[in-house]
């Protein structure tokens, strides 16, 4: 099946990574002296030492553990037209991520390429690292397919309180802005320091169990140490501390590079005429608030300034599963119903690996116009019947519930698009939410307590935090993030 689309919805997070980044961020207002930082780590802000994994080249990394004799030659992973990651030999060539086939074979003309449609092997790979993090802490927040925030702080402080005052502290791996982590004075930040030796403790164990390697950030909030992980690529660390908090900011090339800074809310900070971060630093708050709200504003700023208190959310179960696809046309009835058969199909197996029993389907549809290329998307949505719903987490009866479920997804498209005239439709998503367990018995397949326990997680649950925003980006819409509340949306 073509993923490429890519299996997102109002609650979930696939490979969207830095800005799948579908965190909304709670509002400045809120958070500082919210007691919700006490269900996290217990500390204040300063005090905090979080940590931000990336995986490299996630999707060639799959690949090249999959079939081995991919390491050492260029690879790209394409989809569609696109190359939507390639590994750091093909990069060593040129090639970077989102480049065309076509540039990226010009570039490179040995480029070797794997079709990373089907997002089944990352989709599993991603849930085997958020397991294996969740081992070590339980304040694990995942982010797209191949980041995870973890808030270390307790396991910072037991070390701390072990380790005797007498010893040296060290940092390990790069200390941003510093150009020895040596020389860097590890006794003035002893969390971070102990905090930079348990990233790479966890970066051993991610190799040493899933072969896989990664940046990691650590630093005192989520916003710093996303922003510090990529300092240094592939494989490496990097430790920010608070006297380099205004250098990351002042590094940034443009709005959009803030973590939290969706496309919309570029262009809204743009039209109010600001370019870059130090803009949006300066431009007075009063002005901002029109423009965004009280909260919103004051977010941002904070934002701007490097600070962001939001705490680590351990994620939960995800409250929806879908599935989509993109394409050029789409025009006929016929091609819309075997492909939302197909779509189904997919996710009936994955709702049945969940174990959970879906209460509403959701069908999303994309139409094409002249004028507006990408017009937005429209969806509606119905209840689930009961003698419907509760095949799927038995199975799907011998394809009894695809096809009924196929006839109740045709009724939302009647209702949305008149196929007494032209239609050319461009993308269909289909979506089960309002999950439930049966007999909601606690501890049960797919219950958000098992949901990490599993000796091999569930294929294609995705977790996301329940508040987090659609945020999509396909190949063919690169980088479009669909910001859907306002007055903004904030994401990492
Ligand atoms: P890195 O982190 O620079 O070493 O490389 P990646 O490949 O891990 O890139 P990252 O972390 O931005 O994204 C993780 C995976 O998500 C990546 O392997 C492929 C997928 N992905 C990233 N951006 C896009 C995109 O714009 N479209 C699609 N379809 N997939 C994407
Ligand atoms: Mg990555």
């Amino acid at each position: 099946m073509d993923n490429s689309g890519d299996d997102t919805g109002e609650d979930e997070t696939e490979w969207n990574n830095s800005y799948v980044d579908s965190v909304p961020l709670r509002p400045a207002a809120a958070s500082v002296s919210d007691a919700s930082l006490n269900r996290t780590s217990g500390a204040t802000p300063g005090e905090r030492v979080i940590l931000h994994f990336d995986l490299d080249c996630f999707y060639a990394q799959v690949e090249m553990l999959r079939n081995p004799a991919l390491r050492d030659v260029p690879l790209g992973i394409q989809q569609k037209y696109i190359i939507v990651t390639c590994n750091y030999v093909a990069r060593g060539h040129g090639v970077t991520k989102l480049m065309s086939v076509t540039d990226a074979k010009q570039k490179c003309p040995q480029l070797v390429l794997v079709k990373g449609e089907d997002l089944t092997h990352y989709r599993d790979i991603s849930y085997k690292l958020t397991e294996l993090l969740v081992s070590f802490c339980p304040l694990v927040e995942r982010l797209g397919f191949d980041e995870n925030f973890m808030d270390i702080t307790k396991m910072v402080e037991r070390r701390l309180a072990e380790t005797p005052a007498s010893n040296r502290f060290s940092f390990k791996g790069h200390v941003y802005n510093h150009i020895s982590a040596d020389a860097t004075k590890a006794s003035d930040h002893p969390r971070l320091a102990l905090g930079s030796h348990v990233a790479a403790e966890l970066r051993d164990a991610i190799h040493g169990k899933l072969g896989l390697t990664g940046c990691a950030g650590i630093a005192t909030s989520k916003l710093l140490a996303k922003l510090v992980s990529g300092a240094f690529k592939p494989n490496q660390q990097t430790t920010l501390l608070p006297e380099n908090v205004g250098d990351i900011m002042g590094s940034l090339s443009g709005l959009r590079q803030v973590p939290g800074v969706g496309h919309q809310t570029a262009k809204r900070l743009q039209a109010l005429g600001m370019v870059g971060v130090k803009d949006l630093q300066l431009f007075p708050l009063n002005d901002l608030a029109k423009e965004f709200g009280g909260p919103a504003a004051r977010r941002l700023r904070s934002l701007a300034l490097g600070v962001d208190d939001s705490p680590v959310a351990p994620t939960g179960a995800p409250q929806s599963l879908s599935d989509e696809d993109s394409f050029k046309k789409m025009s006929t009835t016929r091609e819309v119903s075997e492909k939302i058969q197909e779509l189904l199909s997919s996710l009936t197996e994955r709702m049945h690996k969940d174990g959970r029993q879906p209460q509403t389907l959701r069908l999303t549809v994309r139409r094409y116009s002249a004028t507006n290329k990408w017009f937005g998307r429209e969806s509606r949505q119905c209840p689930i019947p009961n003698h419907v719903g509760q095949k799927i987490p038995s199975g799907g009866g011998d394809g009894v519930a695809v096809r009924q479920l196929v006839a109740l997804a045709m009724k939302l498209f009647h209702k949305m698009v008149d196929c007494s005239a032209a239609f050319h439709l461009t993308l269909i998503n289909v979506c089960f939410s309002n999950l439930q367990a049966r007999g909601a018995a606690a501890g049960g397949r797919g219950s958000i307590t098992s949901f990490f326990t599993q000796s091999s997680p569930p294929k294609g649950t995705d977790i996301f935090s329940p508040q987090s925003q659609v945020l999509q980006k396909s190949p063919a819409d690169d980088f479009m993030l669909i910001e859907i509340s306002s007055p903004v949306t904030l994401c990492y």
